[in-house]
């Protein structure tokens, strides 16, 4: 059994909801990967934001306005740090990394994207990054094709190779998938791409908790974010973009604190990255993000990657060991979860019987029903982990699965 490195042994006393019981039994949180639970110095954010420093953003001259602006800007810093970015002016702030491929959809099919021009996504896509790319699909003349992958869940380099010329534009893949836990080697495609003049828009929702990134090393030109997965609150992440590429891009919605001048007949934009954020932004959100974003400097990117590391061979191991068990997604290269099928068992059925002994997974096809499809499976058992995840956690989810055996079979 692996032990809990320093820098994180005290972590789990930090998030409140483990103070709780589901089912009178301990909480076991394997399902990190949809969302994180929070710490309480984000929760505590939030609660200061609201309680003492609320006020809106970019529009008033009054002191409270002033200080939450300057505490909106200071989490864009951080978001740029956070990824590496150039300058704070290449972080766009919106709700997810779904709003973030739907708005580089819209706005790439608006200003770059021409009839007959490729969009390239792998074959292990959450359905945020298919979805968006078919609604302007028609809109765009836009052809949609898929980079396939191995049994193992690995992308098949090759194909992809192959599919590269003048035709394709964009080329858009996630960083670790939601429903195998494959790394893809982004700065290897990202060079390919770019030797098409593709632009590479990656979906770090899974990798940004687990990984540390650098837009810069991997060269990308969009990376998006989800801040809800990694320790901050929920409707709030954000799109990096090489500021070269977001002055090209049209906006996405219209609307306040977006635009330059506004006349009836027309109007003209501010520049990025306020072009992209029209309206009243979620600002506590936003600084509860800058908090979170700080809580993984604490710890260290480093040590959160080696100890997803650690908790992978651990789980791996452990589960091998249940009969009839079999791995969904067996890549070299993996970060952050298992995904895994019992035969002869339905997943939501031992989702259920986790779920009484406190247990929480995810049973589904975890939008990636392409995935499912290609490996046969209509769902798989997701168990996913964070950096409150200890191996004790892995036991008692091997522990449930064997019970759920005895029960089912
Ligand atoms: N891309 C990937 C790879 C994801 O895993 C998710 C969410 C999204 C995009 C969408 O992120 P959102 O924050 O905009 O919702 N994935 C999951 C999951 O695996 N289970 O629930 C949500």
């Amino acid at each position: 059994m692996p032990v809990v490195p320093e820098s994180l042994r005290d972590i789990r006393a930090q998030f409140p909801i483990f103070a709780r019981t589901v089912h009178d039994q301990p909480l076991v949180y394997l399902d990190t990967a949809a969302t994180s639970q929070k710490p309480a110095r984000v929760i505590e954010r939030l609660r200061k934001f609201y309680s003492d420093e609320y006020g809106t953003v970019r529009r008033g001259s009054y002191l409270l306005c002033q200080q939450s602006t300057a505490m909106f800007e200071c989490a864009r810093k951080k978001a740029a740090s956070f990824v590496n970015a150039e300058r704070p002016e290449e972080i766009v702030f919106l709700r997810g990394v779904t709003e973030a491929i739907n708005l580089a959809a819209v706005s790439l099919a608006r200003s770059i994207l021409k009839p007959g021009d490729e969009v390239l996504v792998s074959a292990m896509e959450h359905h945020a990054n298919i979805v968006p790319w078919q609604l302007v699909r028609d809109m765009a003349g836009i052809h949609i094709r898929v980079i396939p992958m191995n049994d193992k869940g690995e992308l098949c380099l090759d194909a992809y190779e192959a599919m590269l010329s003048e035709r394709v534009k964009v080329v858009a893949l996630n960083h670790v998938a939601n429903s195998l836990g494959t790394i893809n080697p982004i700065k290897q495609i990202t060079a390919l791409a770019h030797g098409v003049g593709a632009i590479v828009l990656v979906d770090g929702a899974q990798s940004a908790p687990h990984l540390k990134i650098d837009v810069r090393d991997l060269d990308c030109d969009l990376y998006a974010v989800s801040g809800h997965k990694m320790y901050g609150p929920s409707g709030a992440g954000f799109l990096y973009g090489r500021y070269s590429l977001l002055e090209r891009m049209a906006p996405y919605q219209g609307g306040g604190e977006m635009i330059d001048r506004v006349e009836f007949s027309e109007s003209t934009f501010e520049d990025p990255p306020y072009r992209f954020e029209a309206g009243t932004p979620p600002i506590a959100e936003v600084i509860g993000l800058g908090e979170a974003i700080d809580f993984l400097h604490d710890i260290g990117l480093e040590a959160i990657e080696a100890w997803d590391q650690a908790l992978l061979a651990y789980a791996t191991a452990r589960l091998s060991a249940i009969p009839g068990l079999r791995f969904v997604g067996e890549a070299e290269a993996r970060s952050g979860l298992v995904a895994f099928t019992i035969d002869g068992m339905h997943p939501f059925d031992v989702a259920s019987i986790l779920d009484r002994k406190g247990v929480a997974v995810r049973a589904g096809h975890h939008c990636a029903q392409p995935v499912m499809r290609h490996f046969d499976v209509p769902a798989t058992l997701r168990a996913s982990f964070g950096v409150y995840t200890v191996p004790e956690d892995i036991d008692t989810l091997a522990a449930g699965l064997e019970l759920a055996r005895d029960m089912l079979s």
